[in-house]
C-alpha cells in the first residue's frame, strides 16, 4: 500500500509570508496544501509540525475524507483559524496528489468542468476620485468583467484597499502593527459619491463590487446598501463584523444591495445559520481557512440549496496554492458567483510556479495533473520569514474598531 512517507512545512518570504505543507508519498508523488495565515502564520506552521506531521506518517494518503475527519474529530478541540487552516493545508495536498496519481487536473476529479472559466474580480483603488477613476480603467482595459473599488476618504488618513506605496494587496508590515484611523461618517457620506462617478464614467457592462472589511454597524450598513442600489453592486463585502449574523437580518429588511461574507470564516458551522435564513447571497470562504477543497465543497453544496452563491476570498496573502486550488472549485461547483483575484506580488513566481491562465476576464487552472502548481524549494530557501502585522484600527478618541 501506498502510504504518506514524509510530510513537512515550508516557510519562505518572496515578498511576503507563506507556509506551505508539502507531503510525499512512499511512491514519490508529492502534494502542497497552503497553510498561511496572515499575521499568524508561525501557529498554523507550529500545529502542523508539532501534532499534525507526526500523526500523518504510514498513513493511506488516497483516504483524504477520512483522515480530514481524523485530524477535525481526532483533535477534540475544533475549529478555530489555525486548526482549520492547518486541516487544510492537509487537504490540498492530498487532493494535489489523488490529482498526480491520476493524472488528472483536480477540477476532473471533483466533477469536471460547469463553465468554461472563471470570472475573477480585479482590484481596483484610489487616493482621489481622479486616481480611482484611472484604476478602473487600467482594469477593464486587462479584461477584467468585474471590478472592486476602494478609495481613500477625505479626512480619514489610511483606509483598507488602497495600497500605501502602490503594492496592491500588501497590508501587513513589520515591528508593530500600524495604526490607522477610522470615521463612519466620512466614509458613508463619500462611497456612493464615488461609485457614482465610477458608474458615470464607465457604465453598467461591467460587475462593480466593494468591500466594508467589517467597519459598520447594521443600520449603517442599511444606509450604505440603500445609497448604492442606483450603481447595482454585484456585492458589498462584509459590512458588519459577522459575529453577531443577526445583524444581516437587519441589513436585508433596508436594502436590496446584495451582500457578501465569509472570509473570516472557517467552518460550514459559521455559515449555517447565513445560509438557511437566507441572509446573504455570496459566501465568501477560502479553501485554506475553511478546511480546504472537502470542507469548502460542504458549505457550497449546503449554499447552492439556499440559491447563495460562492465568492471565494483571493487576497495576496492565501499563496498561490490556495488560489490555484479555488479555481478548481469555483470550475466545478454549479453555484459559483465570482473569485477574488488580488494577484501575488513578484517575485512570488521564483518559488510558485503556476500553469493558471487568465484570458477576457476568465481565469482557468490548467490542466496539469494534481492542483497544477510546482513550489521551488531552492528559490524558496533565498527569501528568509520576515515577521509582519496586519494594521490596527482606532476612532478619534483612541478606541478600538474594526480593521
Ligand atoms: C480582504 C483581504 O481580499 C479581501 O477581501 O478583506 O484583503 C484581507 O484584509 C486580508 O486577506 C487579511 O489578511
Ligand atoms: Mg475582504
Amino acid at each position: 500500500m501506498t502510504t504518506i512517507s514524509d510530510a513537512k512545512v515550508l516557510i519562505t518570504c518572496p515578498g511576503r509570508n507563506y507556509v506551505t505543507l508539502k507531503i510525499t508519498t512512499s511512491d514519490g508523488v508529492t502534494g502542497i496544501g497552503d497553510a498561511t495565515l496572515n499575521g499568524r502564520e508561525l501557529s498554523v506552521a507550529s500545529y502542523l509540525r508539532d501534532h499534525v506531521c507526526p500523526l500523518l506518517l504510514g498513513k493511506d494518503p488516497s483516504c483524504i475524507e477520512r483522515i480530514w475527519q481524523y485530524l477535525y474529530k481526532g483533535a477534540y478541540w475544533r475549529r478555530g483559524p489555525v486548526t482549520m487552516t492547518a486541516i487544510a493545508a492537509v487537504d490540498v495536498a492530498l487532493w494535489d496528489i489523488k490529482g498526480k496519481q491520476a493524472g488528472l487536473p483536480v477540477y476532473q476529479l471533483l466533477g469536471g468542468a460547469v463553465r468554461d472559466g472563471v470570472t475573477v474580480y480585479g482590484q481596483a483603488s484610489g487616493e482621489d476620485i481622479p486616481q480611482l477613476l484611472d484604476d478602473v480603467g487600467r482594469i477593464l482595459d486587462r479584461g477584467f468583467r468585474a471590478v472592486r473599488a476602494q478609495a481613500a476618504v477625505p479626512g480619514v488618513e489610511r483606509v483598507y484597499g488602497v495600497p500605501d506605496g502602490g503594492r496592491t494587496g500588501e497590508q501587513a508590515g513589520g515591528g508593530r502593527p500600524s495604526v490607522e484611523g477610522w470615521d463612519t461618517g466620512r466614509y458613508l457620506n463619500w462611497v456612493p459619491r464615488y461609485m457614482a462617478t465610477v458608474r458615470q464614467e464607465f457604465g453598467h457592462g461591467f460587475h462593480l463590487l466593494h468591500d466594508v472589511h467589517h467597519r459598520l454597524t447594521p443600520i449603517e450598513a442599511a444606509h450604505l446598501g440603500k445609497s448604492l442600489e442606483l450603481f447595482r453592486m454585484f456585492w458589498i463585502e462584509d459590512p458588519t463584523p459577522a459575529e453577531d449574523q443577526e445583524a444581516f437580518r437587519l441589513i436585508r429588511q433596508h436594502t436590496t444591495t446584495p451582500l457578501a461574507v465569509g472570509e473570516v470564516f472557517n467552518s460550514i458551522w459559521d455559515c449555517q445559520y447565513l445560509i438557511t435564513e437566507r441572509l446573504i447571497d455570496y459566501i465568501r470562504t477560502s479553501v485554506s481557512h475553511a478546511g480546504g477543497i472537502s470542507h469548502l465543497r460542504k458549505i457550497l453544496s449546503l449554499a447552492e440549496l439556499y440559491g447563495v452563491r460562492s465568492g471565494a476570498h483571493g487576497a495576496g496573502d492565501l499563496s498561490p496554492v490556495s488560489f490555484a486550488a479555488a479555481l478548481h472549485v469555483d470550475l466545478s461547483v454549479q453555484n459559483f458567483g465570482m473569485q477574488e483575484y488580488m494577484e501575488h506580488l513578484p517575485p512570488y513566481q521564483d518559488v510558485f510556479k503556476t500553469t493558471w491562465t487568465f484570458e477576457d476576464g476568465l481565469m482557468h487552472p490548467g490542466d496539469a495533473p494534481g492542483i497544477g502548481v510546482e513550489y521551488d524549494e531552492e528559490a524558496a530557501a533565498r527569501f528568509a520569514y520576515d515577521p509582519k502585522y496586519l494594521p490596527v484600527n482606532t476612532l478619534a478618541d483612541g478606541s478600538v474598531h474594526d480593521w
